[in-house]
């Protein structure tokens, strides 16, 4: 294993302590195995499921983004199959392998994006899934698998995919929709946008160094020192402005109640604000380009529940399951076969499945090597200034 992995590995274990586990906790580390039978589920929140069927482990530990699920998919599950799902939620990729390599052993699925699965597997924290046991492989968009990241899909199955852009309330901005990532990054629009009610960024490394890469005409990838510190200063000039650095509930608390007027944000949750506002919140993807990512469903390499875990994913992977996720979480689905359940209206809506002309603007994030560190340390530099 490369000697900078075991560095980032020890900087992100320091990191976590120092932010004293401020996260959610790690499931039981001790949880019981598959054919396990009559082992007490660890607590989750719901109700004790039956006895599990097909040698099922009795539980399954689910580590996942926050609004990223339909919980109904869940307790189906437990009662079609007597598995109690210890669900948690995690807010950026950052944090989850920090979590991971802080020792926490007891999840068993985490659905870590594209470049994060690159950075796991080299790391050695992905268990192998076995195909044959994922059928519903054959319901997946061949243009969804076999990516860059996980090549044969040798560790993991596609979850949701979706675009990073700008979310803004069209009533303030009904003369001037922003078209650029300017909107955010310009000092002079920012403080404009700050008396105006208010802007939201993803509390994000990749996210948010990346947008402002972008907006300076640099790949979202840079590892170029000097362009690195460009995007830094462009992100601490406007920083007076910003409100909130909020990626896990900033969709319920700021954008629907009008806490902010514009947002830097993720497709779905922009999709879902225009939703739930009848329009009032629009999306757009930044003339300069932006990111496009996948999440991914993964077996940790600690998991004592591999069969179990294979078995959830595969029932991701059903048609229906796959078409219930959209309809909640309004990502787009890399699922085909579930696209004749999704309705019309959000097949159509563009921020959720976008156009050709749009998807030819992103980029896809990759892992970055050593040059972790430099965004690290950016980061570390934004957030403590
Ligand atoms: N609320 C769910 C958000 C999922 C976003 N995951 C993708 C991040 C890519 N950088």
């Amino acid at each position: 294993m490369k000697k900078y992995l075991w560095v980032v590995s020890l900087v992100l274990v320091l990191g976590l302590l120092l932010s004293a586990c401020g996260g959610a906790a790690a499931p039981e580390q001790q949880a019981p195995v598959e054919g396990g039978g009559a082992s007490a589920p660890a607590e989750s929140g719901g109700e004790a499921a039956a006895a599990p069927k097909d040698g099922l482990a009795p539980e399954l530990s689910v580590y996942n983004w926050a609004d990223y699920i339909d919980e109904a998919i869940l307790t189906n599950y437990e009662k079609e199959y007597g598995v109690k799902i210890v669900y948690d939620t995690f807010a950026s990729n950052e944090d989850l392998l920090a979590k991971l390599q802080a020792g926490a052993t007891g999840y068993d699925i985490i659905v870590p994006s594209d470049y994060m699965v690159a950075q796991m597997i080299e790391l050695g924290l992905l268990a192998e899934i076995d195909l044959n046991n994922i059928p519903n492989i054959k319901n997946v968009d061949p243009h969804n698998l076999d990516a860059y990241y996980d090549p044969g899909n040798k560790h993991c199955l596609p979850y949701q995919w979706g675009t990073t852009g700008i979310a803004y309330n069209q009533e303030v901005f009904k003369d001037n929709p922003p078209d650029s990532w300017a909107f955010l990054f310009d000092p002079d629009q920012a403080k404009k946008w700050q008396s105006a009610g208010g802007i939201n960024v993803l509390n994000d490394q990749r996210e948010l160094i990346g947008a402002a890469l972008k907006y300076l005409g640099y790949s979202l990838n840079s590892t170029d020192e000097k362009q690195l510190q460009e995007a830094r200063d462009l992100i601490l000039a406007v920083k007076p402005y910003i409100k909130t650095f909020n990626s896990e509930d900033y969709e319920q608390s700021l954008l629907i109640p009008g806490e902010v007027v514009i947002s830097h944000s993720w497709s779905g949750n922009a999709a879902n604000a225009q939703a739930e506002t009848d329009g009032k919140w629009a999306y757009v993807i930044p003339k300069e380009g932006a990111m496009r990512w996948q999440d991914n469903m993964c077996i940790t390499a600690s998991s004592q529940r591999k069969a179990t875990a294979e078995h959830f994913i595969n029932y991701i992977l059903e048609a229906k399951n796959g078409a219930a996720l959209t309809e909640i979480t309004y990502y787009s689905s890399p699922n085909l076969a579930a696209k004749e359940f999704i309705s019309k209206e959000l097949l159509d809506n563009p921020a959720i499945f976008p156009p050709q002309d749009q998807l030819d603007k992103l980029e896809w994030a990759q892992p970055l090597g050593e040059s972790v560190f430099l965004y690290d340390q950016i980061w570390t530099e934004i957030k403590s200034q």
